[in-house]
């Protein structure tokens, strides 16, 4: 029966994992997969997550199935986190919001729901972009279409390219996927300005954007983060936002995320969520429930909300403060290129433009691993470990 079948390579950034943990190197450095790390290069529990869990572990009272969009009470909780609790598309009905499997759910969920409903319309993806979001739809058999925006040349943005593609070449009706900040895997995020002429673009040419936050709190600060999207979310008609509590509460494993649905009316709104609830019947039938237990309960808790804030901003200004200790220490190092850039990003990773043949000596001569593409996950930089990466990448660069 199974003859016929070739193993397919996985995905490469769960092999360096593995190549990092087998090298017995005691100067290894891990930059590759997106998982925040501690200065001891450990990815921690929260505080506020334990918390939470002994709370959890004392009162749940009941193991039965929940319902196919997770726990009811869940729903505010993605809203008031994603758009903000003022916000007035919240009591309009116009939203409405399930939790999924972590973002990676929200975002099949969305792809079956695009691919069922939305015939002929295409995703449009940034290039680069995460790696799963071309497997996610081209597994739902959406068409993924790729519009440019990193600028190998500056470390920048390729706006004015990114708008002129777009410009030619979308159909009324096709999805926008946009990054809601923290770019995976550049670092290079969209500015305000770019989210208000994305707005005006997506309304002119009847397009439905498809936001990805999956680094809330990650770049600048919980609100800030979202501020572009939360301008779409209040200027346009339709929308779907795929966010996950992965990243922004150390639950990786728990799998908890959530997808909202914006449209014109509250009934379109309730009648889109039900079709949206099939595709979730027919995946998984329903969400795990840990995870969300977990944020439902520290964001329904002020003193917790407090304590976790305190948490995500630790995270945030660790990532930031190294992102300014790198490209100080590697202007010290010697090193020929400029790599002032490397601030201007924000999130889990940098673009660094290090070149393939760069990466591979870095991992083989030095044991320091980064992704083919050059992407260095930040948070596995430390006061321990940033002469000798810094000191490595002067040698490979020159
Ligand atoms: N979207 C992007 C851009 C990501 O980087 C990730 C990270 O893994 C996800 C979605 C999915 O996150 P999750 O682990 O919650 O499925
Ligand atoms: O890009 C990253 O590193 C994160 C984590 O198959 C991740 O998004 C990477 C690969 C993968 C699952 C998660």
């Amino acid at each position: 029966m199974f003859q016929h079948l070739k193993a397919v390579s996985g995905d490469p950034l769960l092999a360096l994992i593995i190549a990092h943990k087998n090298d017995p190197n005691p100067k290894k450095i891990d930059l590759g997969v997106g998982v925040y790390k501690d200065d001891n290069g450990h990815t921690p529990i929260l505080n506020s997550v334990k918390k939470a869990e002994a709370i959890l572990l004392e009162q749940e009272d009941s193991k039965s199935y929940l319902g196919i969009y997770g726990a009811a009470e869940f729903e505010p909780v993605i809203q008031n986190l994603v758009l903000g609790e003022d916000n007035p598309l919240i009591a309009s009905g116009r939203i409405r919001s399930g939790q999924t499997p972590g973002g990676t759910g929200a975002l099949k969920v969305a792809a079956d729901f695009i691919s069922a409903n939305l015939k002929g319309a295409r995703l449009w993806v940034s290039d680069p972009t995460w790696g799963n979001h071309q497997s996610i739809f081209n597994s739902a058999g959406v068409e993924v279409k790729v519009y440019p925006y990193y600028d190998a040349e500056t470390n920048g943005l390729r706006f004015d390219d990114m708008m002129a593609t777009l410009e030619a070449e979308v159909q009324e009706g096709d999805v926008l996927l946009l990054h809601a900040c923290c770019h995976n895997p550049t670092g290079i995020d969209l500015q305000f300005n770019h989210w208000e002429r994305l707005t005006e673009f997506v309304k002119e040419r009847g397009l439905l954007p498809l936001v990805d936050a999956a680094y809330q709190g990650f770049g600048d600060g919980l609100d800030e983060d979202l501020a572009g999207a939360r301008y779409m979310a209040a200027n346009v008609q339709d929308m779907l936002i795929a966010n996950s509590f992965s990243k922004n509460f150390g639950i990786y494993r728990e799998r908890c995320g959530g997808l909202s649905i914006i449209a014109s009316t509250a009934d379109e709104a309730n009648a889109a969520f039900s079709i949206i609830g099939q595709a979730i019947r027919a995946n998984y039938s329903m969400p795990p429930a840990h995870g969300a237990a977990v944020v439902h309960t520290i964001l329904s808790d002020p003193e917790l909300t407090a304590e976790w804030e305190v948490e995500v901003a630790e995270m945030r200004d660790r990532i930031n403060g190294l992102r300014e200790k790198l490209v100080a220490k590697l202007a010290k190092s010697g090193v020929s290129k400029d790599f002032s850039f490397i601030q201007d990003q924000r999130g889990m990773f940098s673009y660094s433009g290090l070149t393939l043949e760069q990466v591979r000596t870095l991992r083989s001569e030095y044991s320091i691993y980064i992704a083919d593409t050059g992407r260095m996950s930040i948070a596995g930089v430390s006061d321990d470990n940033i002469d000798y990466l810094c000191e490595s990448i002067a040698k490979v660069v020159g």
